[in-house]
C-alpha cells in the first residue's frame, strides 16, 4: 500500500466500503445510515479480522510444514490494549481506512472508542508480555501467549469525593469480535480427590481418584506484528463445568445443587486478581494458575504429539520451549513432570531432565511481599499429585545441595522448595529452568547478589540479564502519529523495522527546524489531552505549563507521596511570595490502588486533596495544577504519555526491577526525572547524563541503611525546615480541615517506626532535598526552551535501545533458539 498509485488507492478504498456495507448487511441486517456506532465499529474491525485472520491461518499452516519450534509464553497476565487500530497500523493499512472512512463521514479514531479494551492484567508484568507478543509476531518467531479469559478485568477506578472506588470491569459485555473459541482444543483440569501408588505391576503407577473436574476452553485472540506475514495467538483459557443441568436433575430437586457446582468451577475464569506486586496466598488463585498451566501443558504435549508422530516425547524440548513470566505459572513445571510421569511413563531421572530443558523463568521483582509461596496443606489438598511430585524434586535438589553446602542446613532450608510449611514457587523455577533471567541491569545483579546469591554460586551460566523493551510501534506510531510522521519524514521507514535507526535523528538535535516541528508536536499532544481533561473532568488544563506526569500503579516503593510532598513545597513556596515569579505547572498523576491497599488509597486521597488545595487558593493564580486521572490503563496511558515532559520515575533505589513506561515517555520525548532504579540505570547509559536528570540515593546507600539501621529519619524532621513545614501540613488541618486527622498515618509511617518496622522504609524524606532540587534543574532547563527541545530529541533517537524487538531476539538468542517462519513469497 506504500507505493500504490492514486487509481489504484481510490480502488482500494472504494473495497473497504464495499467490505463493510457486506458486514452491516450480513452481520446485523442493517445498513449503513441505520448502524449504531457500535455496529460500524464491529462492521470495520470485522473487515480487518478477515486479513489478519489469512496471516493466522499462513503461519499456522508454514510452522506446521517448516516442523519449527514453538514458545509457549506463560503469563497469568496480558495487557493488548485496544486492536483495531494496531492491526491496521500492522497491516500498513491505516492511512486507507482512515481516508476511506472519512469520505462517508466517519472518524476512525472515534470508532475506536467502541472498542472494550481487555483489562487482562495489572501493570507491568501484564503490558510487557503483550509487547512482547507483538515482537515475537513481528519477528515471525512461532509462539503462543498462554492466560486466564478472565469475566472481569482489572476494576475500573472511579474517583468519587477524592477516593478511589471499583467498579467492575465486564469488558465481554458487548461481545469482543477479535477472540475465537476452539472446542477441540478443550481440556479436563482436576482439582482435590486423592491418589493411590500402585505397585502391583512391579513399577510404580499413581492414580488420581476422585477428584473435581473444570473443564478449560480455549478462546484465541490473534496478534499481528508490524508488515509480518504471519499472526500469533493469544490463547485465553475459559472454565466451564462439565455438568449440564439436566431436566432429570431438575426434577429430582438436584437443581439447586448443580447450579452451585457449575457457579463454583466458572469462578475460576470469573476475576483477574488486582494485587500488583502483592501476594495474598487465596485458594482461588491457587486453582487460577493450576486452571491455565494444566490446560497449556496438556495442550503442548498434545500439539507436540500431533506434529511430531515420528519424535519420542524425550525431545520434547527440541520442539517446544515455555517461558514462565515470573513464579505465577510454575506450577507448569511440575504438571510437565505430573505429564510424563503418569501418563508418558518417564523414569524420574528422564523427566526431569526433560523439563529443565523445557522451561526458563523470568523474575520480575524482588519485593518480598509479591515472592509467591503457598501453605503446603492448601496445596496438598487441592493438589494431591503435583503436592506428591514436588516433595520429591524438594528431596532431590536439597540432596544435591548438601553436595555444593554440606552441612549448611540454613542455607539449605533457604533454598529449599518446600520448608517451614511453605511452597516457594521461586526457589522451584531457578531449581528446574535452564535460565532465570532480571528484567534490567541492576535488577539481575541484585538477583545474583542477593535474591538468589547461593543459587547463583551454584548455577552461574543460568543467570541472565536482558532489559525489558517496549513495543516502540504501539507507543509511538499509535499513540503518537504526529511525531512518528515526523520522524519518517526526517530519517524514512527503517525505524518502523527496525529501532536503533532512530539514532540517525540525533543530528537532528542540531537542526532548528526540525526542533520546532518536534515542540509544535508535543504542543498539539498537550492540547489533545488538555481537552481529554476537561471532557472527562471538566478541568482546564494550561498548554502553556510543564506537564509532568506520573503514571503507574500506586506503591509506597513508587514514591507517588514524594511527589505530593514537593508539590506542597512549591504551594507553600507561591504562599510566601504570592508575587514572585513561578513557572506554570501541570502535575498529572495517573495510578489504580489494590482494593485491599489501604495506605495506597489513602495516598490517593492525600493527592486529590492536595489538587484542591491548590485551586481553590486565589494566590495560585492557576499556576499550579494537580490533576489525578482516574482509570489508568493502555488507552489512557497512549494519550497521557505523548503529553508528557517530564517522566516521574522516582522509586526508591533498588526497589523497582525494571520500570517500562519509563522507556514509553523517553520514546515520546519527555526527560526523565528518576533515581538510580531499574532501567533508568540503562536509560542514564544510553542518552548522557546531560539529558536525564537523576538524583537521590544510590542502592548501595538504601541497602547500607537497612544493613547498619542508620537511617535518622526524625533528625530529618529537626535539621530540614522545609521539609518539616511541608510534614506539618500533612497533619494541620490545611488538607481537610473537617478533618485533620485524615493523613496522619502517612504522617506517622514517615517519622515512627510500628511493631518492628522501620519509619519511612522507602527513604521519602531522606531523599526530599535532592528531588526538590531536581525539580529546579527541570525548572532552570524548561526556561531554555531550545536547550530543552534538543535535550528532548537526543532522548527519542537514544530510546531504540529500548524496542521489545530487540528485547526478544535477545530472548531468542541465549534461552528459547527458535526459528522464524520462512515466508516463501
Ligand atoms: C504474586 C503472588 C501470587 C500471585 C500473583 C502475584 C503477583 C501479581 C502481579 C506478583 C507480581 C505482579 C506484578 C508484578 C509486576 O508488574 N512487576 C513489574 O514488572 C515489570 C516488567 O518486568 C517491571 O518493569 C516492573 O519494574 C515490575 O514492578
Amino acid at each position: 500500500y506504500f507505493y500504490m498509485n492514486e487509481l489504484n488507492r481510490a480502488e482500494a478504498k472504494a473495497r473497504i466500503l464495499k467490505e463493510v456495507e457486506e458486514k452491516l448487511h450480513r452481520s446485523f441486517g442493517i445498513t449503513f445510515d441505520d448502524a449504531t456506532p457500535m455496529q460500524l465499529y464491529k462492521a470495520v474491525a470485522l473487515t480487518v479480522r478477515d486479513e489478519v485472520m489469512e496471516r493466522w491461518t499462513h503461519g499456522r499452516e508454514e510452522r506446521a510444514e517448516q516442523k519449527l519450534k514453538r514458545l509457549y509464553y506463560l503469563s497469568v497476565e496480558f495487557l493488548p490494549g485496544k486492536m483495531l487500530v494496531n492491526h491496521l497500523l500492522n497491516l500498513v493499512e491505516f492511512d486507507l481506512y482512515q481516508e476511506a472512512l472519512s469520505e462517508v463521514g466517519v472518524n476512525l479514531m472515534e470508532l475506536e472508542a467502541e472498542e472494550p479494551e481487555p483489562g487482562l492484567g495489572n501493570g507491568g508484568l501484564g503490558r510487557l508480555a503483550s509487547c512482547f507478543m507483538e515482537s515475537l509476531a513481528t519477528l515471525q518467531l512461532p509462539a503462543m501467549g498462554c492466560s486466564i479469559r478472565y469475566e472481569y478485568g482489572l476494576f475500573r477506578q472511579q474517583i468519587v469525593d477524592g477516593q478511589q472506588v471499583e467498579a467492575p470491569d465486564n469488558w465481554l459485555e458487548d461481545g469482543f469480535i477479535w477472540e475465537v473459541p476452539d472446542y477441540d482444543d478443550e481440556m479436563e483440569i482436576h482439582f482435590g480427590g486423592h491418589i493411590i501408588e500402585d505397585w502391583s505391576e512391579g513399577y510404580l503407577k499413581v492414580r488420581h481418584e476422585d477428584y473435581n473436574t473444570v473443564l478449560a476452553l480455549p478462546y484465541d485472540v490473534p496478534v499481528s506484528g508490524y508488515d509480518s506475514d504471519i499472526a500469533l495467538s493469544m490463547r485465553l483459557w475459559s472454565a466451564r463445568s462439565p455438568r449440564r443441568i439436566n431436566m432429570e436433575q431438575f426434577s429430582r430437586g438436584d437443581y439447586i445443587k448443580a447450579s452451585e457446582e457449575k457457579e463454583l468451577a466458572e469462578a475460576i475464569s470469573k476475576v483477574l486478581y488486582p494485587d500488583d506486586n502483592h501476594l495474598e496466598g487465596k485458594e482461588l488463585r491457587l486453582k487460577q494458575h493450576y486452571f491455565f498451566t494444566s490446560a497449556t501443558i496438556q495442550y503442548a504435549v498434545k500439539d507436540f504429539k500431533r506434529r511430531f508422530p515420528e519424535l519420542p516425547i524425550t525431545r520434547l524440548a527440541d520442539k517446544i520451549a515455555i517461558h514462565i513470566n515470573d513464579t505465577h505459572p510454575a506450577l507448569a513445571i511440575l504438571e510437565l513432570m505430573r505429564v510424563l510421569l503418569d501418563q508418558e511413563g518417564l523414569p524420574w531421572e528422564t523427566a526431569i531432565a526433560v523439563c529443565s530443558k523445557v522451561f526458563a523463568y523470568t523474575n520480575h521483582t524482588i519485593m518480598n511481599e509479591a515472592l509467591e509461596t503457598w501453605s503446603e496443606d492448601l496445596f496438598k489438598v487441592l493438589l494431591p499429585r503435583l503436592y506428591s511430585i514436588v516433595q520429591a524434586i524438594n528431596q532431590d535438589f536439597c540432596e544435591s545441595l548438601w553436595k555444593h553446602y554440606p552441612g549448611q542446613f540454613d542455607r539449605i532450608a533457604k533454598m529449599a522448595i518446600v520448608s517451614y510449611g511453605q511452597i516457594h514457587m521461586a526457589n522451584l523455577a531457578v531449581a528446574m529452568s535452564h535460565a532465570v533471567n532480571g528484567v534490567s541491569k541492576l535488577h539481575t545483579r541484585i538477583l545474583k547478589q542477593d535474591l538468589f546469591a547461593d543459587f547463583y554460586r551454584i548455577y552461574p551460566g543460568r543467570f541472565h540479564a536482558i532489559t525489558n523493551g517496549i513495543s516502540y510501534r504501539r507507543w509511538s506510531l499509535k499513540a503518537n502519529p504526529g511525531l512518528a510522521h515526523l520522524i519518517t519524514e526526517a530519517i524514512g521507514p527503517g525505524w518502523l523495522r527496525d529501532a536503533a535507526e532512530l539514532e540517525k535523528l540525533r543530528p537532528m538535535a542540531e537542526d532548528g527546524a526540525f526542533l520546532e516541528k518536534a515542540a509544535a508536536i508535543k504542543k498539539e499532544n498537550k492540547v489533545r489531552l488538555a481537552h481529554y481533561v476537561e471532557k472527562t473532568q471538566g478541568i482546564v488544563l494550561n498548554p502553556d505549563s510543564i506537564y509532568d506526569v506520573q503514571a503507574k500503579r500506586l506503591h509506597e516503593y513508587k514514591r507517588q507521596l514524594l511527589n505530593a510532598l514537593h508539590i506542597l513545597y512549591l504551594y507553600q513556596q507561591i504562599k510566601a511570595n504570592p508575587e514572585a515569579d513561578f513557572t506554570p505547572r501541570t502535575f498529572l498523576f495517573a495510578a489504580k490502588a489494590a482494593p485491599g491497599y489501604y495506605r495506597a488509597k489513602l495516598i490517593i486521597s492525600f493527592i486529590c486533596q492536595v489538587a484542591e488545595l491548590v485551586h481553590n487558593d486565589p494566590d495560585v493564580k492557576g499556576r499550579l495544577k494537580v490533576v489525578f486521572l482516574p482509570n489508568y490503563n493502555v488507552s489512557l496511558a497512549e494519550v497521557l504519555i505523548p503529553a508528557a515532559e517530564v517522566s516521574e520515575q522516582i522509586s526508591t533505589a533498588g526497589k523497582e526491577a525494571s520500570g517500562t513506561s519509563n522507556m514509553k515517555f523517553m520514546l515520546n520525548g519527555a526527560i526523565t526525572l528518576g533515581t538510580l532504579d531499574g532501567a533508568n540505570v540503562e536509560m542514564l547509559d544510553a542518552v548522557g547524563e546531560e539529558n536525564i536528570i537523576i538524583f537521590g540515593m544510590t542502592p548501595e546507600e538504601v541497602q547500607q541503611a537497612y544493613r547498619f539501621n542508620s537511617y535518622r529519619q526524625g533528625e530529618l524532621y529537626e535539621e530540614n525546615l522545609a521539609l518539616r513545614r511541608v510534614l506539618d501540613m500533612m497533619v494541620d488541618g490545611s488538607l481537610t480541615p473537617a478533618n485533620p486527622h485524615r493523613f496522619s498515618e502517612l504522617y506517622q509511617a514517615l517519622l515512627f517506626s510500628d511493631n518492628g518496622g522501620m519509619a519511612d522504609p522507602y527513604f521519602v524524606l531522606k531523599d526530599f532535598d535532592a528531588y526538590a532540587a531536581a525539580q529546579k534543574k527541570v525548572e532552570a532547563l524548561y526556561g531554555r526552551p531550545k536547550v530543552w527541545q534538543k535535550k528532548s530529541v537526543l532522548n527519542i533517537a537514544a530510546s531504540g535501545v529500548f524496542s521489545s524487538d530487540k528485547t526478544i531476539r535477545e530472548y531468542n538468542r541465549k534461552v528459547w533458539h527458535l526459528s522464524p517462519v520462512e515466508s516463501e513469497e
